[in-house]
């Protein structure tokens, strides 16, 4: 089965689930595929229409999934994601945008390394800007999206590709939840690097709390030092005091080989701006 061909999530399980024949997995998938299908569910809803302005793929094509790439039918909403990513190549501004963040981690990784990502608000911006040339580069907790997966996660991805470098990206919250998997990584002598989004608060539910009410409750809290955090394990810290300081702690920590958790505080000013803009925004595809 050609790499290429395959959807993420297929290759996804097929490499974490080692030495499982991947043409029979390629099968099994597609038997869920038409199986959800026939049971009504699609991947475009019954709007589609309306939505894509245009018919639905022929159900042959939709029975084996989609496929991102046929035809270039998403290379204008890749080139504005681009162009959107672009804009904040040079963004000094402090505490750090998401889209810079996002920026200086794909400048500092290498294309074929591993990123998992947490649940929460980075996570939404993980999703829309991350730019991936290579599946299963980056691992998101999608489906009951539990917080808490990127640490361990990222453990397990380093222990499937011990050559790759491997990064977990999360928020402060969901990297509270199991930051104990530390000791695991270094127990097992695991060069993995832990980028923490810090608002101090639960973003995601912050955001969504100011689009549907208009104010915030409880979503608040303070963080420990984690540069003292990670020393504690024996791991490496650091904290980002200013923004040009991002790109060479990510070359820095992604050469190292040990654990290192980075400290980021983040701008979610961005958020709301975020929903403003998809609110006026019309689908370029
Ligand atoms: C185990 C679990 N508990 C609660 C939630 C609901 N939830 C989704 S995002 C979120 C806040 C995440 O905060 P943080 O990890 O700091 O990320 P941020 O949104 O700030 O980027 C919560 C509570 C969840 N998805 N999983
Ligand atoms: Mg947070």
């Amino acid at each position: 089965m050609a790499r290429g061909s395959t959807e993420y999530h297929v290759l996804f399980i097929a490499t974490l689930i080692r030495g499982i024949d991947e043409v029979k997995l390629e099968l099994a998938w597609q038997e869920v595929q038409r199986r959800w299908y026939r049971s009504g569910h699609g991947a475009h809803g019954p709007d589609d229409k309306a939505f894509h302005g245009r018919d639905r793929e022929p159900s042959d094509q939709r029975a084996f999934g989609p496929r991102p790439h046929r035809g270039h039918r998403m290379r204008p909403l890749r080139e504005a994601l681009i162009t959107e990513m672009n804009q904040h190549q040079h963004d000094l501004g402090y505490p750090i945008k998401p889209q810079k963040i996002i920026w200086d981690l794909r400048t500092a990784m290498g294309l074929e390394d591993i990123v998992v990502c947490d649940v929460g608000a980075h996570k939404l911006w993980m999703a829309r800007m991350f730019r991936c040339e290579h599946p299963n580069t980056c691992i998101i907790s999608n489906g009951f999206a539990s917080m808490g997966i990127a640490v361990p996660g990222a453990i397990a991805a380093k222990f499937a590709y011990p050559d790759r470098a491997v990064a977990a990206v999360t928020g402060d919250a969901g990297f509270l939840m199991n930051s104990q998997e530390i000791e695991t990584a270094m127990r097992f002598n695991m060069a993995v690097v832990i980028v923490i989004w810090n608002d101090c608060g639960y973003g995601l539910i912050e955001w969504k709390q100011m689009t549907a009410y208009g104010k915030t409750s409880n979503v608040r809290f303070n963080n420990p030092d984690f540069v003292k955090y990670a020393e504690s394990f024996g791991a490496k810290g650091y904290r980002i005091e200013k923004t040009a300081d991002l790109l060479p702690t990510f070359k820095k920590a992604l050469a190292d080989k040990t654990v290192s958790i980075i400290d980021c505080p983040v701008d979610y000013g961005e958020n709301l701006k975020l929903t403003a803009k998809l609110g006026e925004m019309v689908c370029p595809i």
